[in-house]
């Protein structure tokens, strides 16, 4: 923790050089997750915290890949319940939200309730997901030291893109596809079932999540009915790599 000033220097500059994340997240500087017992730190570019936060863009900025009317059920209804249950589950478990972090707790989720596990889950899975979306104007891919660490790690952006999509489609019931920084210092796709993720010490397989898809229906039914890979083809247009470069940047 001896070069934590220096990072909050570096994400300081880091955070205001980028556009939509400029507004006041610098609350933990840190997050961490354990492995084997043992506290393994990364660098949190952007933590998520315990409060629903606005959608960082209008109900159908994302049209045509996702319309309005999803977006306005998912936000309100379905991630607004994650929240909801989150702060009820942190007050009846005695969980003091000002010295815990989020990820911290996630990092602790097997000494929690199940409803803990679902709603710290749901609440942190879909304030990232929001984030990770834009208008499709942006640029489709990666840039510079991302897409340098894909085309190690998978072969090509294209493989990757592949490997992420069986993932998601594959995922069986509901659940989450990740790109994630293991503790390995590798890049790996993963899948979770519900609402858990790889931050979670019970998760299989264990990172940094830099990106996630969330493949409920309740994601895409209204356009796309039962047909997730359509949903999941159509996601790669409002995925928004500038954000993600940003998660990268801060922890690689
Ligand atoms: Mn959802």
């Amino acid at each position: 923790m001896s070069n934590e000033s220096n990072y909050d220097r570096r994400q300081f500059i880091t955070t205001t050089a980028k556009a939509g994340i400029a507004s006041g997240f610098l609350i933990n500087s840190f997050s961490s997750f354990a492995k084997n017992g043992n506290r393994i730190y990364h660098r949190s570019p952007d933590p998520v915290t315990y409060k629903q936060q606005p959608l960082p863009y209008t109900y159908n900025a994302l049209e045509p890949y996702i319309g309005a009317a999803t977006m306005e059920l998912h936000h309100t209804k379905h991630a607004a319940a994650y929240a909801k249950n989150l702060a009820e589950a942190v007050i009846a478990e005695g969980v003091n939200i000002e010295k815990t972090s989020l990820e911290d707790l996630l990092a602790n989720i097997s000494s929690y309730s199940t409803k803990m596990r679902n709603n710290a889950g749901g609440h942190y899975n879909h304030e990232l997901f929001w984030k990770l979306m834009s208008a499709p104007t942006k640029a489709q891919v990666p840039t510079g030291n991302l897409l340098n660490a894909i085309n190690k790690n998978f072969g090509s952006f294209d493989a990757f893109k592949a490997q992420f999509s069986e993932a998601a489609k594959n995922r069986f019931g509901s659940g989450w596809a990740w790109l994630i920084y293991t503790h390995e210092k590798k890049l790996l796709v993963a899948s979770t079932s519900n609402q858990d993720n790889p931050l979670m010490n019970i998760a299989e397989v264990k990172g940094f999540p830099l990106l996630g898809l969330d493949v409920w229906e309740h994601a895409y039914y209204l356009k796309y009915h039962n047909l997730r890979a359509d949903y999941i083809n159509a996601w790669w247009n409002i995925l928004n790599w500038q954000y993600v470069d940003s998660r990268w940047d801060s922890i690689a």
